[in-house]
């Protein structure tokens, strides 16, 4: 039968066609593409975990966040994933799977301005909203403490948006949820937090109401699953674990020298990509987490240069001089690189990266110690968010006995090495690929 001038066909049953399509928004928090080209983000990991599990292929509808609902009502997806808060309208509208991450909704504001004190602070100043968001549903119920209150709801724009218009001075103040925000200050150290706009929320898949009852049971034995086993904690850890280290302070500094600084360095890093193939920008974000992008800088320990070889590694890379940045950097490289190649094949990335950073500061021999840690307390020596954990443990004499190298300042490499992540995510976004 044609669907002649009736829309689209209405999708047929996961279990009849094999695909499971998903509707979700772009953006850092739910679904966007890496360096490579390669779709990511904590709802796409999520929805792609479970289509494998139940041997589904994956289909994605990407759509600004008011159409995601609708998507989904109007039966063109199976379910929604975009970070979705539960609230009380949209329990009339749709059926939520499990919670999966609790979230505040925020007021922000600019660090330059006075801070608002309450939402009595806000009337006649300019505050703007997503269209369709929970925030609309919040502020309707605070509105009846202050009558006063006024907002714009945007159809067009995410909340990503909103926080730069206020970052930025356009508007004067936004709600969004505090993971976003968190995400968001990396790039605009210039937002800040007033106060929470009602409780803690919590967030979940969309799915309809008269939908497919046998996925939606999948759903909850699927949320159930990765809580119990540790996926989930690792999954939100690979996006929002090595956020929250940096002052905004840091995140200044690190912006000002990358406008100043990196343009006198950018070829030779984009020469050490060329070499080893290991993005320009996770070299440059490495290099600054070393030396600040100082050629001289030097150490107590005799570690040198603007990616800090020590002496043994420059003799090792066949370094002459470890002060010249070109030496530096493309040695660094390589030895990132080297420990990259080092670690068993089966560590997935982003992981291996992060191990391999963290190796580059601690050594491979202490790396490979808090990964034994990890496996004799039945976590993954393959995941980072494990070695988070049992890095640290490398500096207590209780742990450390137990392990061939000994001692190591194991919780300095796992701070070392998120800094650097949230370094490479600001060069993301602001340096383009090469
Ligand atoms: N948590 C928000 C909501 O569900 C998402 C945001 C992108 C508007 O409305």
């Amino acid at each position: 039968l044609a669907a002649c001038g009736r829309g689209p066909e209405p999708l047929k049953p996961v279990r009849e066609t094999g695909e499971l399509v998903v509707v979700s928004r772009n953006g850092p928090t739910t679904y966007y593409e890496d360096a490579d080209g390669n779709p990511i983000g904590p709802e796409h990991d999520l929805a792609q975990m479970f289509a494998d599990e139940l041997g589904l292929r994956l289909r994605w509808i990407v759509v600004p966040f008011p159409d995601v609902l609708p998507t989904l009502t109007a039966g063109q997806a199976h379910l929604a994933a975009a970070g979705l808060t539960i609230t009380d309208e949209r329990k009339k509208r749709v059926l939520f799977g499990p919670p999966y991450q609790t979230v505040r909704e925020e007021l922000v504001y600019h660090r330059d301005a006075p801070r608002p004190k309450s939402l009595a602070d806000v009337i006649g100043k300019r505050l703007q909203v997503v269209a369709g968001s929970s925030y609309v549903e919040t502020l309707r119920r605070v509105q009846r403490k202050y009558p006063g209150l006024a907002w714009e709801e945007v159809p067009d724009h995410d909340s990503e948006e909103l926080l730069r218009r206020v970052a930025e001075g356009e508007i004067d103040y936004v709600i969004a949820d505090s993971h976003i925000v968190l995400l968001a200050q990396r790039y605009y150290p210039q937002l800040a937090v007033a106060f929470d706009v009602g409780p803690p929320e919590e967030l979940a898949w969309a799915f309809a109401k008269d939908g497919d009852a046998w996925l939606y049971r999948k759903a909850v034995e699927f949320f159930a699953r990765i809580r119990r086993d540790g996926t989930l904690t690792r999954l939100l850890d690979r996006y929002y674990g090595h956020i929250e280290r940096l002052e905004p302070a840091d995140v200044i500094e690190f912006l000002a020298r990358m406008n100043r600084v990196l343009p006198k360095y950018r070829a030779l890093f984009q020469q050490a990509q060329e070499i080893t193939g290991l993005d320009w920008r996770l070299l440059a974000a490495l290099g600054y987490q070393e030396s600040k992008w100082d050629p001289l800088a030097t150490s107590p320990t005799n570690v040198r240069g603007i990616m800090m070889l020590t002496e043994q590694t420059a003799d090792h890379m066949g370094v002459a001089d470890r002060l010249d940045p070109a030496q530096s950097i493309i040695a660094g490289a390589k030895y990132l690189l080297s420990l990259k190649e080092a670690l068993p094949a089966r560590i997935p990335e982003p992981d291996r990266t992060w191990m391999a950073l963290a190796a580059y500061n601690v050594g491979l021999g202490h790396l490979e110690d808090a990964r034994i840690l990890a496996t004799r307390q039945g976590l993954s020596p393959d995941a980072w968010a494990d070695l988070k954990k049992t890095l640290p443990l490398l500096a207590r004499a209780k742990w450390h006995a137990t392990v061939k190298h000994g001692y190591a300042r194991g919780g300095e490499a796992v701070i070392l090495t998120e800094n650097i992540r949230t370094y490479y995510d600001i060069l993301l976004k602001f340096q383009p690929a090469y």
